[in-house]
C-alpha cells in the first residue's frame, strides 16, 4: 500500500444542497487526513484546465460553465492508496449506475451534477492540486 495524495472537489450542487459535512466526513471516517481545504467559486479558466482532457466533447462547455457558476469545495486528502480509494468511494460517473453506498450512488442527480470529482491518477492528482492550490505548502 502506498501513501498518496489526491484532489477532490465537491461540485456546486453538493455545496448548495448542504452535503459538505456529509461528504468530508466519509473521508475522515475512512481515515484519510485532510491536508488542504477551501470553499471558493473557481474561475472558468481553472474549470477548463481541470477538465482539459474533455475539451472538444459536447458536454465540455456546459461542464465548465456549471463548475464555475457557484462555490465548490476543493480539498487534498492523504492516506494509503488514496487515489483509487477516493474513486471507489465516489462511484461511477453516472449516478444512476453508481452503487448505493458510494457518494454518487447516494447523492448524485445526473451525469453533470454527480456531486464529487476525484483525481483518476497520480499525474492528474499532481496537476489538479497545482491548479487549485497554487503555491500551497503542505508541511
Ligand atoms: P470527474 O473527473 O468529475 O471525477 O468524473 P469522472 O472521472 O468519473 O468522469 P469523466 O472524466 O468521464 O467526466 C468528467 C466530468 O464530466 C462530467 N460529464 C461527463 C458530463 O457533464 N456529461 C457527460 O456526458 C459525461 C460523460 C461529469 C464528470
Amino acid at each position: 500500500m502506498k501513501e498518496e495524495r489526491t484532489f477532490l472537489m465537491i461540485k456546486p450542487e453538493g455545496v448548495e444542497r448542504g452535503l459538505i459535512g456529509e461528504i468530508i466526513g466519509r473521508f475522515e471516517r475512512r481515515g484519510f487526513k485532510i491536508i488542504a481545504l477551501r470553499l471558493s467559486k473557481i474561475s472558468k479558466e481553472q474549470a477548463e484546465k481541470q477538465y482539459e482532457e474533455h475539451r472538444g466533447k459536447d458536454f465540455f462547455d456546459g461542464l465548465v460553465s456549471y463548475m464555475s457558476s457557484a462555490p465548490t469545495v476543493s480539498m487534498v486528502i492523504e492516506g494509503e492508496n488514496a487515489i483509487a480509494a477516493a474513486r471507489e468511494m465516489a462511484g461511477v460517473t453516472n449516478p444512476k449506475q453508481a452503487k448505493p453506498g458510494t457518494i454518487r450512488g447516494d447523492y448524485g442527480l445526473d451525469v453533470q451534477r454527480n456531486i464529487i470529482h476525484a483525481s483518476d491518477s497520480e499525474e492528474s492528482a499532481k496537476r489538479e492540486i497545482a491548479i487549485h492550490f497554487e503555491n500551497l505548502r503542505f508541511n
